[in-house]
């Protein structure tokens, strides 16, 4: 029997990787800024890939990127909420990528099955939101605040930094009532952290999958892959499957991307060589 994440109705298997696809609605994004502000234009990019394959769609009204500033809550909810409830309506599982508890509560009221949250449920109220419903929840950890995160990261030991802080919110949610089974947990690669600080990351998956929570990786396009290949946010696409497909080979349950169509055809090449050469015929 292999492991399961609950998050709102539904139930997902993680006996293999699953895809979660990017929404940004925001005019800001580093790769995709501006271009899904329009309801419509996104409600078509969020169908187009769950038909693509993805398990769950990750819809964000309040860009991350380094350096960008907040968002008031009164824009985020107009950006986030409709389109919760229209995808909700149509089954697809919806992740809302948000620290206001007030966005939480909106968009779980509207259909959301997950709430991920870059600032791991620590504003006052956050865990509150999520805890008196079946929501799932994904905690990650930042170091700093986006507008000034990446100016100098420092870390004793990343990877025991990361891991204590992720299990820390952990059990503060467990404390709360939130299920084990609801939450999954995030390094949260390119969050006030340096190429090597990415890459001891994503080498030590194993000590984070080993605390027993499913673990989400998000890479796709980010700076630290410009870095090694020299590509600009456009042009990573390469960068991004070999990182999802090293995440994976680690132990990551879930991957945050944002080339769904390609990335699930690496999954399920890596899915066939790796746990299905028994079954397949
Ligand atoms: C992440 C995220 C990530 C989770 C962003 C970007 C920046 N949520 N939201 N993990 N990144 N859980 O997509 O490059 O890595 S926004």
């Amino acid at each position: 029997m292999t492991a399961t994440l609950r998050c709102g109705s539904f139930t997902f298997d993680l006996g293999r990787p699953l895809v979660m696809g990017i929404l940004n609605v925001t005019p800001d994004s580093f790769s995709d800024g501006g271009r899904y502000m329009d309801p419509e234009h996104a409600l078509d990019h969020a169908r187009r890939m769950r038909d693509e394959g993805a398990d769950l769609i990750d819809i964000g009204g309040e860009s991350s990127r380094p350096g960008a500033l907040p968002v008031v809550e009164g824009d985020e909810l107009a950006r986030v909420v409709p389109l919760v409830s229209a995808l909700a309506a149509e089954g697809v599982a919806v992740a809302v990528d948000t620290r206001k508890p007030a966005v939480m509560r909106a968009a779980i009221s509207a259909g959301a099955a997950l709430i991920n949250d870059i600032g791991a449920l620590t504003a006052s109220g956050a865990i509150e939101a999520c805890a008196d419903n079946e929501v799932g929840v994904c905690l990650m950890h930042m170091q700093g605040e986006p507008q000034t995160m990446q100016a100098a990261p420092v870390y004793g030991d990343v990877v025991a930094e990361v891991r204590a802080f992720l299990v820390a919110r952990a059990l503060a949610c467990e404390a709360a009532g939130i299920a084990r089974e609801r939450i999954v947990i995030d390094p949260g690669f390119g969050f006030g952290k340096t190429l090597a600080h990415n890459l001891a990351l994503l080498r030590a998956i194993p000590t984070l999958a080993a605390t027993g929570y499913p673990v989400l990786a998000g890479l796709s396009r980010k700076a630290s892959l410009g870095q090694i290949t020299g590509r600009n946010a456009d042009e990573r696409l390469p960068a991004s499957i070999a990182a999802a497909l090293a995440a994976v080979a680690r132990g990551a349950s879930i991957v945050r991307v944002h080339d769904v169509r390609e990335t699930v055809d690496a999954m399920k090449v890596w899915q066939a060589v790796e746990r299905d050469s028994q079954t397949l015929r």
